[in-house]
């Protein structure tokens, strides 16, 4: 995998974990048309490489470059100079960018260290989890600005924290602690320190890596294919996931190494 110099972000990929850092903190990582385009051309690296099936890397963390944020939203004074076309094609090349991120067949970590406002907020929660800060803030502000979430907010926030809860804080643009976005089971955990938040996604990654890489890849598809489907469908789909894990050599080595009493060697294939 090779990874160019951005001029946004920060890129690097060790012991199968690739991390990227949104590195604007003079902006607090506001979402320029450059971030869009780095973190695009990342993607295109990612996801080539997991369509090649050899595994180079087994997680991703993204998180913000400085003290203070994670991501502050979209870029405020670009969008100034937006006409209403430009705006939708934003739009919906950012959309495109969640979708490559939930696409990747691993786990993906957002590691917020400080602001995720209105795209920041909406970039973490196309992850599959969000480790945080207990000084992160989180929310989606966009009426405050006579703006509506344009980032996948409309549809995942409510997917993460319920309708009720979800139509209050775009409603209002509140802002929420790390701690209340644990508590609405938007932040799967808090740390003290941007260092503990970081070790803590690497623990993770590292303990989904000790995992079955098909089974792992099966699974996030699989849940993510079955939001908003109805229960039947959702079940039809499971055991077309479940007969697929039955084509696997990892799951003949898994059972295997189960009843020999052995550690698993997936092939991961
Ligand atoms: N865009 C551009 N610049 C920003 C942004 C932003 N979103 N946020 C902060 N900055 C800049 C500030 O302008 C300031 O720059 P300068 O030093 O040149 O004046 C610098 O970052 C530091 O910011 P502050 O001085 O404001 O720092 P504070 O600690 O006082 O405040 C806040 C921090 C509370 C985070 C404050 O900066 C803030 O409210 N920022 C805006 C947050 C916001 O409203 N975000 C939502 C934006 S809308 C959005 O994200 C929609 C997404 C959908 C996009 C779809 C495609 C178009």
């Amino acid at each position: 995998m090779h990874f160019t110099e951005y001029s946004t972000l920060l890129v690097s990929h060790e012991d199968s974990l690739v991390s990227i850092t949104i590195n604007r903190p003079e902006a607090l990582n506001a979402l320029s048309s450059q971030v869009i385009e780095d973190l695009g051309q990342v993607l295109d690296v990612l996801t080539t490489a997991a369509d090649d099936g050899d595994w180079l890397f087994r997680g991703v963390i993204i998180t913000g470059g400085g003290e203070k944020a994670f991501v502050a939203g979209a870029d405020i004074r670009e969008m100034t100079a937006m006409t209403a076309d430009e705006a939708w094609e934003c739009s919906t090349r950012m959309h495109a960018l969640t979708l490559a991120f939930e696409a990747l067949p691993v786990p993906v970590i957002a590691a917020v260290n400080g602001f995720a406002l209105g795209g920041g907020c909406e970039l973490a929660m196309a992850c599959d989890f969000i480790y945080a800060t207990s000084s992160a803030s989180f929310g989606q502000p966009e009426v405050s600005l006579g703006l509506v979430p344009g980032f996948g907010g409309s549809v995942r926030l409510q997917q993460r924290v319920g309708p009720a809860v979800a139509r209050e804080l775009l409603y209002t643009g509140r802002r929420i602690s790390g701690d209340e976005a644990l508590r609405l089971g938007l932040v799967n955990a808090i740390f003290g320190s941007r260092d503990e938040l970081l070790a803590g996604a690497q623990k993770t990654l590292a303990a989904i890596a000790r995992q079955s890489p098909t089974a792992v890849a099966t699974v996030k598809r699989t849940v993510g294919r079955v939001d908003g489907l109805s229960t039947t469908e959702g079940l039809a789909l499971e055991a077309e996931s479940f007969r697929q894990a039955f084509t696997t050599s990892d799951m003949r080595e898994g059972t295997r190494a189960f009843l020999a009493k052995e550690k698993p060697a997936f092939p991961g294939h």
